[in-house]
C-alpha cells in the first residue's frame, strides 16, 4: 500500500508514541501534529468531527482514519511493506504471542495499571487527581497490579532477544510503551531480565526517533533518559 498521506495527532504520552515507533519502523513518511491531551485542542469542533472521541491519539491514512493507538498500530504493520528487520508474524502462534502480549499491555498494563495511577496521582506526580479525585487505594492496588503483571511477564522476556524471536514485533511496541511509563512513575521493576530487556531495547535507532517524535529532544533528556539512570 502507497503511503500517501499519513497523519498522526497527539504526543507526550505512551499512546500516541506506539504509532510513532511502528511508522518508524517502516520508514514511512508521515505528518504529526503535536496537540496535547486536556489543552483543549481536543474539543475543538474540527478535531471532535475527526475523533468524537476528544482524545489522542488519532491517526489517519487517506480516507481511513483510527482512534485507538493499538488499532492504528496494527494497522500500519498489516497494510505497508515490511522491512527486513521487523517482525510481521505469519504462524498462528507468532501471531496468537503479539495478540497476547499486546492485549496484556493495553488491558493489564495499561488501563488497569498505569493509568488508574495516573488518574488518580496529585498533580505533582504527573497525576490527573485534579480531574478524577484523589483515590490513594486506587493507585495502590493499581500498583500491586503492575507489579503481578510483571513478574508474571519475567518467565517470558528473553535473555538477549525480543519478545518474539530475533526481530521486533508489535509485541515489543506495545511493552515498550508501558515500561516507559512504569519508569516514569518510579516503580521498581523487580526482574534482572525485564531491565536488561528495556537498556537493550532503547538502544535502537527507530525506538529512538519514535521517542523524539513523541516527547521532543529536550524533555526526552530531562525524563525519560534520567529516568533510566
Ligand atoms: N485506548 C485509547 C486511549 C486514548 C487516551 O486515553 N488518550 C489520552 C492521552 S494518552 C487522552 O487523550 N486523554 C484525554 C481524555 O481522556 O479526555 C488508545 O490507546 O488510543
Amino acid at each position: 500500500m502507497k503511503e500517501d498521506s499519513i497523519e498522526v495527532w497527539g504526543f507526550k504520552t505512551f499512546r500516541p508514541f506506539r504509532i510513532y515507533w511502528a511508522l518508524e519502523e517502516f520508514n514511512l513518511k508521515y505528518k504529526s501534529y503535536k496537540i496535547g491531551s486536556r489543552t483543549g485542542e481536543t474539543q475543538t469542533k474540527e478535531y471532535l468531527n475527526m475523533n468524537p472521541k476528544g482524545k489522542i491519539p488519532f491517526f489517519k491514512h487517506n480516507d481511513i482514519g483510527i482512534s485507538e493507538s493499538v488499532a492504528a498500530m496494527n494497522y500500519v504493520v498489516k497494510n505497508f511493506e515490511a522491512p527486513k528487520d521487523f517482525l510481521v508474524p505469519t504462524s498462528p502462534k507468532d501471531i496468537a504471542k503479539i495478540d497476547e502480549w499486546s492485549y496484556m499491555c493495553a488491558m493489564e498494563l495499561d488501563a488497569l495499571g498505569v493509568y488508574i495511577m495516573r488518574r488518580h496521582q496529585s498533580e505533582a506526580n504527573n497525576g490527573l487527581s485534579n480531574l478524577y479525585g484523589e483515590a490513594p487505594n486506587a493507585i495502590k492496588t493499581a500498583k500491586e497490579h503492575v507489579n503481578r503483571m510483571l513478574l508474571a511477564c519475567d518467565r517470558d522476556v528473553p535473555k538477549h532477544s525480543w519478545l518474539i524471536g530475533d526481530k521486533p514485533s508489535c509485541a515489543d511496541i506495545m511493552f515498550m510503551s508501558c515500561l516507559q511509563v512504569i519508569k516514569l512513575y518510579k516503580i521498581n521493576i523487580n526482574s534482572d531480565k525485564i531491565n536488561a530487556y528495556y537498556e537493550r531495547v532503547v538502544k535502537r535507532k527507530q525506538y529512538i526517533n519514535a521517542m523524539i517524535e513523541s516527547y521532543g529532544q529536550p524533555t526526552l533528556e530531562k525524563y525519560i533518559i534520567s529516568n533510566l539512570k
